[in-house]
């Protein structure tokens, strides 16, 4: 029995940081805020059915008055399927309206002045490492380095098969496809140091598909990219 008030405690031991619930960019704020608002109403409509059953478990069980009785036999009931249809449209709108929200506003921004005011790094993906190109042509391999507070829009290419391009402390995941370039926008990341990987098995040496990111004040950014 003692042991058993060891579990919880290697769970909270394990020390799992969620970054992902956690992030340091506009963009991967408003990604974790949809999971965490997501959640939050599923665990909303979870504890009414749970309780609801239970309430029903207990209150229709067999007792020594009613054992042997068979219940009425009862033919619909409006109020009831009326709630439970429009109860779950309700819920469902109301999730809507903040992801299509954000789904749209995080689709890349194509007007010109926009992209003017960007900084654009091209992301080239191939097994197994990630080439990264800037506005003015300087290469880094498994490197990337972005000014702070910005709009960054990512090109990503792959010269071979899907790869998935992820830095889980700034935005959530996109796939890069050969034969195809898709457009990819970290708004406002915080200065820092990330890890970055490729999240789509894309061969034997997939795990070795690692980057490190990091987001520099625009001043040492543009240093950076002169030298
Ligand atoms: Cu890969």
């Amino acid at each position: 029995m003692k042991k058993l008030v060891l579990i919880p405690i290697f769970l909270l031991l394990t020390g799992c940081e969620i970054t992902v619930l956690n992030p340091n960019s506009e963009t991967g704020n408003d990604q974790a805020f949809l999971i965490v608002f997501s959640f939050a109403l599923m665990m909303i409509v979870m504890t009414v059915v749970v309780l609801l059953f239970a309430r029903f478990v207990w209150k229709y069980r067999e007792t020594d008055k009613n054992r042997g009785t068979i219940p009425d036999d009862v033919k619909g009931n409006k109020k009831l399927e009326i709630t439970w249809t429009v109860l779950p449209v309700l819920l469902l709108v109301v999730l809507a309206v903040p992801t299509v929200a954000i789904t749209y506003e995080q689709s890349p921004d194509k007007s010109v002045e926009t992209q003017e005011k960007a900084t654009h790094v091209e992301v080239t993906a191939q097994q197994f490492a990630w080439t990264f190109t800037y506005e003015n042509g300087k290469e880094t391999i498994n490197q990337l380095v972005i000014p702070e507070g910005e709009t960054i829009v990512f090109h990503l290419k792959s010269k071979d098969v899907i790869h998935s391009f992820w830095v889980p402390e700034l935005a959530g995941k996109t796939d890069v496809l050969p034969n195809k370039e898709l457009i990819y926008e970290i708004k406002d990341a915080e200065i820092g140091t990330y890890a970055g990987k490729c999240a789509e098995f894309c061969g034997t040496q997939h795990a070795k598909m690692r980057f490190t990111t990091k987001v520099v004040s625009e001043e040492s950014y543009n240093q950076w990219l002169k030298k």
